[in-house]
């Protein structure tokens, strides 16, 4: 699978993020839970080095809660901060504000002795699609970013004031210029980080159905109501997934595209349940 994306005003938000790191104290990067490796963009570490970080196990509702654990102890032993949250409902951002504060507790020492008050500015990065403009909402507690479940929703910077303490910096996600590693596109495109419409979708939906059935195969045969046999493979299992569904053309051929965009809407909303597709073993 061949995938080479990377829209100009990528390039434009790296230089963007290389620029105004000389403005904050600190960087949270939103990660997908379901996805720690492949939703980290090694420029963002390359960019970011010498800032404190955070680290958001977002979409953390549709993950595997003991792998996620696992992240976070994982990041634990590196010295940095990981918390598992929900940007949608704001389950689990509670304490992100004192964390923040603490991570910068010198810097803030330092200003109160010197006499100077002013906020923390923190920018906000990660890939598309993975909620930094839900995070900074949820910060806000109001809309005040537009968000949706497509990637490349924020193409500008845009400071939002949380609190007299706190201001957060909302940028567009990246990806790294090439795809090259073939498990990293996948899994960004089965979690819906990369658009759909740049791959082809019968072949996506395939690779997500081999991937089911070797590691998750009861779960395909309680959402699909099927009885997967032993001598099954990936191309039976589409073919019996797309009849039971019914979507079928007239001549009683499989509707493959139609199949696989079912199968992969289900992934992306965690109908087959909370399933992480990577854990800290694999590095
Ligand atoms: N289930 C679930 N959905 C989430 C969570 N956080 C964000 N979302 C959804 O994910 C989609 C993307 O969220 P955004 O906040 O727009 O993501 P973004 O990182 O700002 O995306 P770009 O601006 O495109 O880079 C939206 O539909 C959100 O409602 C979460 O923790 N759980
Ligand atoms: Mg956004």
């Amino acid at each position: 699978m061949n995938i080479n994306w990377y829209p100009g005003h990528m390039a434009k938000t790296k230089r963007l993020i290389a620029e105004d790191l000389k403005l904050v104290d600190a960087v949270v990067e939103v990660l997908d839970a379901r996805i720690p490796i492949s939703s980290k963009n090694p420029d963002i570490d390359a960019l970011c080095q010498n800032k404190p970080k955070i680290v958001l196990l977002n979409k953390a509702d549709m993950a595997d809660d003991s792998v996620t654990e696992q992240w976070i102890s994982y990041y634990k032993k590196q010295n940095i901060p990981a918390l598992k949250v929900n940007c949608s409902s704001g389950e689990g951002l509670k304490r992100i504000s004192s964390d923040l504060k603490e991570l910068l507790k010198e810097k803030l020492n330092r200003n109160r002795e010197k006499g100077i008050f002013k906020p923390i500015r923190i920018m906000v990065v990660g890939i598309p699609n993975s909620g930094k403009s839900s995070f900074i909402n949820r910060m806000a507690n109001k809309q005040r970013l537009k968000t949706e479940d497509r990637p490349g929703v924020t193409v500008h910077k845009q400071w939002v004031k949380i609190s007299n303490e706190i201001e957060l910096m909302d940028t567009p996600g990246i990806l790294w210029p090439k795809l090259g590693d073939e498990k990293v596109a996948l899994h960004l495109a089965f979690t819906g980080a990369i658009k759909s419409q740049i791959l082809d979708v019968e072949e996506l939906g395939v690779h997500l159905i081999d991937y089911l059935l070797s590691h998750h195969k009861e779960k395909l045969e309680e959402r699909y109501k099927i009885e997967i046999e032993e001598f099954d493979d990936k191309l039976t299992l589409y073919d019996k997934i797309a009849i039971k569904r019914g979507y079928i053309f007239k001549k009683n051929d499989p509707d493959y595209e139609r199949c696989a965009n079912a199968v992969l809407d289900d992934f992306k909303n965690a109908r087959f349940g909370k399933i992480s597709l990577e854990s800290p073993e694999e590095l």
